[in-house]
């Protein structure tokens, strides 16, 4: 069976993450056309989104990359966040824009936004492509959104269900039956 068959709904097709990566790089383009932004990405979720993003951004950049872990290997947030790698280089007096695949609790996002604030950067945007706005506990927004989606669990395009799932080319809800 292909892992296609787990696969209850489509929420956005191949097409409509092209286009709406599209649309957030021109702005990005737009907002730091005088700046030279890093880039982080948190893996792995982000994966496939940073790399479309970043070549969707006509600017000049760096890119830096940290792991962080909070969901083990369940559907719901541990609420602790892992840092397992940290960021390569000094982020102090940079234009710092984080990627993250999606904004679920916020716990990590508010954790991350905490962490490097510590590190004295210019300033710090955050770039999500899901939105999950229904289950958020910890006070964080995202300044650049690609899709606002309902509170249902969803896989691919980097996002996974116990490590699986992250090469699907589209973002879709996986059948409940899958994790119950
Ligand atoms: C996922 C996702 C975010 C986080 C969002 O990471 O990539 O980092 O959860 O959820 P939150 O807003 O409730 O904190 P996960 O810990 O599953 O690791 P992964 O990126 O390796 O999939
Ligand atoms: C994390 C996560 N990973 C995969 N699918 C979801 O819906 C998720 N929310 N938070």
């Amino acid at each position: 069976m292909s892992m296609r068959d787990d696969i209850a709904k489509v929420l956005a097709s191949e097409d409509d993450i092209r286009a709406r990566i599209k649309e957030l790089g021109a702005r990005i383009t737009e907002d730091y056309k005088d700046k030279e932004p890093v880039f982080v990405g948190v893996l792995k979720g982000c994966f496939l989104f940073m790399a479309d993003l970043v070549r969707a951004c006509d600017v000049r950049c760096t890119v830096d990359f940290m792991v962080v872990s909070s969901y083990g290997a369940g559907t719901i947030s541990s609420g602790a966040v892992e840092i397992v790698k940290d960021l390569s280089h000094d982020i102090a007096g940079r234009d710092v824009i984080i990627v993250e695949d999606i904004l679920d609790s916020g716990n990590t996002l508010s954790y991350l936004k905490r962490y490097m604030n510590a590190r004295e950067p210019a300033s710090i945007r955050i770039v999500t492509l899901l939105d999950k706005p229904d289950r958020r506990t910890a006070d964080v927004e995202a300044d650049y959104i690609g899709f606002t989606i309902p509170d249902a669990f969803v896989v691919g395009y980097g996002l996974d269900y116990d490590q699986r799932y992250r090469n699907l080319p589209y973002i879709g809800v996986l059948k409940p039956e899958v994790y119950s």
